[in-house]
């Protein structure tokens, strides 16, 4: 098989790059290890930042969103004295919203395949070849048969655990890497959102975060042990723990669990994001706490910066913005990191916590709710920071 571009992987930043080259002429073929329907069905991101959901509409993909998405104008954070908003439309002139990473994923595929796409769903054992010069190509099994694509670039858009970034030689990449003491629990639920915006919890038995998927949809997480398992989280002992850190300050209703999960927090990055022909975007990359929401944004803006240095490339034959486009990422995605960092360590108790830092984070929660100036610079990063679209 032959392509422009070859990219590896059909999640958020795989399909977005895929259909950004479409708009602008150049093909491409996404290999998947995966089947359509796993894709369709893995419940992660929710928050969607506000250039984001612009540049969505704008390329055609927000029909179900504008629709289906639920438009935040602010967050809550719940610590000490109780709820304390933060005016996302009043602070900044701009709003977040929510829409499931599996819904958006959904749209996508379906607009790539009616645009005549090809994904390759359940290709098995990729590889990619010959990086640094100017025929990359992509080895994997497909319909128990072994395939190749020949092509100009490669998108490495194939996650933390993918192929991709393990395929650049040694020594190539510096890595910058920090583990929390903790995880998350978390659950979808058939039980309404206590409360019309997402609220934080940073109270004496850990964080705890309320959004929401529909108005009947729960989506909520605790704070948990680094090491603990689905198991250890049975669907009583999270209600308890959900109602206990919400601290009385509403009754929460108990639905049914729909999906349940345990994810540890991390911060990792790489620089450069580039090796030769091969492109690394997204969680491939780099990837932040979720206590930001900043992870599919970050992979969609790595992927708006990458189509147009390739659209440049096949107009002019010009490669500066495909040599600048590691740097332009990661000045963004160092800030998403610097942020995500600043609410992990804000709202979590971390379990050797000395008395000073828990004062000192008391102060932060006090001073970020109290003081314009620093509920604005949460604002200004949680509605994202300006992307040109
Ligand atoms: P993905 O979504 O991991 O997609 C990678 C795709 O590559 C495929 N793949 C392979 N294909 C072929 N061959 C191989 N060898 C392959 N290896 C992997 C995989 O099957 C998959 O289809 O990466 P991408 O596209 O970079 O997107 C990143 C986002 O998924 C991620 O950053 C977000 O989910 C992070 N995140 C959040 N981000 C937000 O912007 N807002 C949020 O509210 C938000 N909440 C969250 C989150 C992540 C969470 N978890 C589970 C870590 C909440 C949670 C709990
Ligand atoms: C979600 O709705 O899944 C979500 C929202 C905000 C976050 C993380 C996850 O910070």
């Amino acid at each position: 098989m032959r392509t422009q571009v070859g990219i590896v992987g059909a999640g958020p930043a795989g399909l977005m790059l895929s259909h950004l080259l479409h708009l602008s002429g150049i093909e491409s073929i996404i290999v998947e290890e995966r089947s359509r329907a796993y894709c369709e069905s893995r419940v992660r991101a929710g928050l969607i930042e506000q250039w984001a959901r612009d540049l969505i509409l704008k390329v055609g993909l927000g029909e179900r969103l504008q629709r289906e998405g639920l438009l935040h104008h602010g967050i809550k954070l719940n610590f000490g004295t109780g709820l304390h908003p933060i005016d996302f439309t009043k602070l900044v002139g701009r709003a977040v919203t929510i829409y499931g990473q599996q819904e958006l994923v959904k749209d996508m595929i379906a607009q790539r395949l009616a645009d005549g796409g090809r994904i390759l769903f359940e290709a098995e054992q990729a590889s990619v070849h010959d990086l640094d010069g100017e025929r990359p190509k992509i080895r994997f099994r497909h319909q128990e048969q072994s395939d190749e694509i020949d092509c100009d670039f490669i998108g490495g858009c194939d996650g933390f655990h993918g192929i991709c970034r393990p395929s650049i030689p040694d020594g190539v990449l510096t890595i910058y890497e920090r583990e929390y003491p903790f995880a998350w629990a978390g659950i979808l639920a058939e039980s309404p959102s206590p409360d019309e915006e997402l609220i934080y919890c940073s109270q004496e038995r850990g964080f705890a975060l309320f959004s929401m998927r529909s108005p009947t949809v729960g989506r909520f997480y605790v704070q948990c042990g680094r090491d603990d398992k689905e198991e250890d989280w049975p669907d009583e002992r999270i209600w308890e723990e959900l109602q206990a850190r919400l601290a009385g300050v509403r009754p929460l209703v108990q639905g049914k669990v729909l999906q349940k999960l345990v994810a540890p927090l991390r911060s990792f990055a790489v620089e450069p994001m580039q090796f030769g022909r091969l492109f690394l975007a997204g969680d491939s990359a780099h990837i932040v706490p979720p206590t930001g929401a900043k992870g599919m944004n970050l992979a969609m803006a790595d992927v708006l910066v990458l189509s147009r240095a390739i659209a440049e490339f096949y107009k002019t034959r010009r490669s500066e913005q495909l040599v600048t486009y590691s740097q332009t990422c990661l000045r963004r995605m160092w800030k998403a990191q610097r942020f995500s960092w600043w609410m992990t360590q804000m709202l979590h108790r971390f379990p050797d916590e000395s008395a000073f830092d828990r004062k000192r984070r008391e102060a932060e929660l006090d001073y970020v709710t109290s003081s314009q100036a620093a509920s604005m610079t949460l604002a200004e990063n949680y509605t994202g920071l300006p992307m040109d679209i």
